[in-house]
């Protein structure tokens, strides 16, 4: 038995009957399409997709909103479901390349379907076709290789047989997931052969749990067993694998303190009595001196970016080893440790009852009760700040997590408010803290929160956004007034890159380049440019007000949550008032020589902290 169909007709009529399996819940994995048609797809992919309505399509505003959104959609769904995204030829399939990138980085799972030049060859230079002369086997799209986890250029049809069940092994793959690129001349697209009907047959990708090798796990928990400041560092690993309450028994059974990354934010509840909040750069004071100190460190589901390990001098104690639980053997090796390469919930259940009985001494416990209450201490400060216009983004933090329900999703990824937010906001449920940190892509903040609610149309998602970031990529709020899929953004307007003007200066520079104000010669330091944010908004759609006081804030949040379509709260932050960092450096190379007896101030200093960056072997 064969259907005669297009390769387009092809690939819909195959993705639509893909689901993922875990625990035994069931999900289509592709749930939907988005698309932004060109003659490199309308006639393909875009016939198809008209043809056949079972997979969703979802015209979106720009090619790399949309795969953000589609990232974000398989985070908030920890990886078990995903959307794709077609375009056309060209400019519209670059565009992708961020957000393919920023996918593979958080190793999220995206489909990617660019249109690519004919096959055929003889029409060439096709409009939009960027010509080689060294080789007719180059496009554009190859530029996707180093950003991707699988890639594939269909040039016959047949080869969609072989193809598309490999990309769904790679998207549904626990360690390899990340951004799969399949490229689709725009003849290809069209042409017409006999699938075999197997093809088209519901096929379900069971998503396992490995377990980890049990000699290494039998070593880990004696290793765990004789340690005296043992620290557990959640990364996002633990939600993918929906390993929270794993994690939550075995913290409190064992006493040992949780710290998280970014991406493992929310995996405890910030009143659990063993969290002790964010990790590394962006830390608090308690979890960044227990790590210093830390004899050994369990690390679950962490890329160890630099942020987490400080740039390498966050772990500090001589004797300090590492056991890392990872479904990925590459993170399960990083910093020399003891890997235990497996899933995270399976994992840490087998390790509970390998070290059934061992417990942190009573010291220990008490130190990290007393970090516990007096970093709660310190939020309700930085919250409780009360300034006139402009108020402080430390305030603004406060006065929306105060108005959020612990079923909200907050969203963010670049900027100045990823630091504070990661030491400051307290999450209540996992998923609720939503952060795009990998590759911190200014834009991802609108289109990912887009993504989130697709996800969980049930739930507030509240975008936090900065005017940079605002002014980068805010077009998704047509998408959002379009697909009815309300957002609650808050914009914080400070005129600039605060956290790139405060990095300037840190290296002994003036901040040039990171004011949005008027050029006076050869400086930014003119009045403010006058851009109108609330009316911005206002003209894509959605509802927007401005707040200057901590109380227009607060109403304006209210009237948010009542609002029935996308809002925007523009919020006047303060550009220099700015939430410390505690106990913690990050490695930004300075200027080795310059004129400037700042930078040369600044250099010193640098040599001074690098000293204490370790490699661990
Ligand atoms: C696409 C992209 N370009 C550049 C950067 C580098 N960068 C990081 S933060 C930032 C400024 C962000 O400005 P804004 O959104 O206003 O946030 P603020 O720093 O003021 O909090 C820049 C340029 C980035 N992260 N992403
Ligand atoms: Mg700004």
């Amino acid at each position: 038995m064969v259907r005669r169909m297009t390769v387009a007709q092809a690939i819909v009529g195959f993705l639509r009957n893909q689901y993922s399996k875990r625990d035994s819940k069931e999900y289509q994995f592709i749930q939907g399409c988005f698309g932004i048609f060109g003659h490199g797809n309308v006639a393909g992919l875009g016939q198809a997709l008209e043809q056949d309505v079972q997979l969703p399509y979802y015209l979106a505003r720009n090619e790399q909103a949309m795969v953000h959104a589609a990232a974000a959609f398989a985070k908030a769904s920890f990886r078990l479901r995903t959307l794709a995204c077609t375009t056309s030829i060209g400019p519209g399939a670059t565009n992708m390349v961020t957000g393919a990138a920023a996918a593979t980085v958080n190793r999220m799972p995206v489909l990617l379907l660019p249109g690519d030049i004919f096959a055929r060859r003889n029409v060439a230079p096709v409009l939009q076709q960027l010509e080689s002369s060294f080789s007719q086997d180059v496009s554009v799209n190859d530029c996707f290789k180093p950003v991707s986890r699988y890639w594939d250029r269909i040039e016959c049809p047949e080869q969609l047989l072989t193809s598309l069940p490999e990309a769904m092994r790679v998207l549904t793959s626990p360690s390899e997931t990340g951004a799969v690129i399949i490229s689709l001349p725009q003849d290809v697209q069209t042409e017409a052969f006999d699938f075999p009907e197997e093809f088209f047959r519901k096929r379900i990708w069971d998503i396992p749990r490995n377990r980890c090798d049990q000699q290494l796990l039998r070593r880990a928990a004696e290793w765990i067993s004789v340690s005296k400041k043992p620290l557990l560092i959640a990364g996002g690993g633990v939600l993918y694998s929906e390993a929270f309450e794993a994690l939550s028994t075995f913290a409190q059974s064992t006493g040992i303190p949780v710290c998280e990354t970014q991406a493992g934010k929310g995996a405890l509840p910030f009143n659990h009595p063993q969290e002790v909040g964010a990790v590394g750069v962006t830390g608090t004071p308690g979890a960044n001196i227990l790590a210093r100190e830390a004899d050994v460190v369990i690390g679950i589901g962490t890329r160890y970016s630099d942020f987490t390990s400080a740039s390498k001098t966050a772990f500090q104690n001589p004797m300090v080893r590492f056991i890392n639980i990872n479904v990925t053997e590459f993170d399960a090796f990083k910093h020399a440790a003891l890997p235990l390469t497996g899933d995270a919930r399976v994992t840490l259940d087998e390790l509970q009852a390998a070290v059934a009985g061992f417990q942190v001494e009573e010291g220990y416990r008490a130190r990290i009760a007393r970090f516990r209450t007096d970093w709660e201490t310190e939020v309700d400060r930085i919250y409780g700040v009360r300034k006139d216009p402009p108020i402080s983004q430390g305030e603004v933090i406060g006065a929306l997590n105060e108005a959020t329900k612990p079923s909200d999703i907050m969203v963010c990824a670049a900027g100045s408010l990823p630091g504070d937010l990661h030491k400051l906001w307290r999450t209540r449920q996992p998923g609720g803290y939503h952060m795009e940190y990998g590759y911190s892509t200014m834009g991802y903040e609108i289109a990912g929160g887009l993504g989130a609610k697709m996800a969980h149309p049930e739930h507030e998602v509240f975008v936090l956004v900065g005017d940079g970031s605002y002014l980068m990529m805010a077009q998704e709020i047509v998408t959002s007034i379009q697909e009815n899929l309300k957002l609650n953004i808050v914009l914080l307007d400070n005129h600039g890159f605060s956290s790139i003007g405060g990095l300037s200066r840190g290296c002994g520079n003036e901040g040039m380049g990171t004011n949005y104000r008027y050029r006076r010669g050869a400086k930014y330091d003119g009045d403010v440019l006058p851009v109108d944010f609330v009316a911005n908004a206002a003209s894509l759609g959605a509802w927007s007000i401005r707040a200057r006081t901590r109380e227009e804030l607060q109403a304006a949040i209210a009237s948010a949550r009542t609002e029935g379509r996308t809002s925007v709260v523009v919020v006047e932050t303060s550009y220099e008032d700015r939430v410390p960092g505690y106990e913690t450096w990050w490695d930004v190379a300075v200027a080795e020589v310059s004129t400037s007896q700042a930078v040369k101030n600044a250099r010193r200093k640098y040599e001074e902290a690098r000293k204490k960056e370790r490699l661990f072997l």
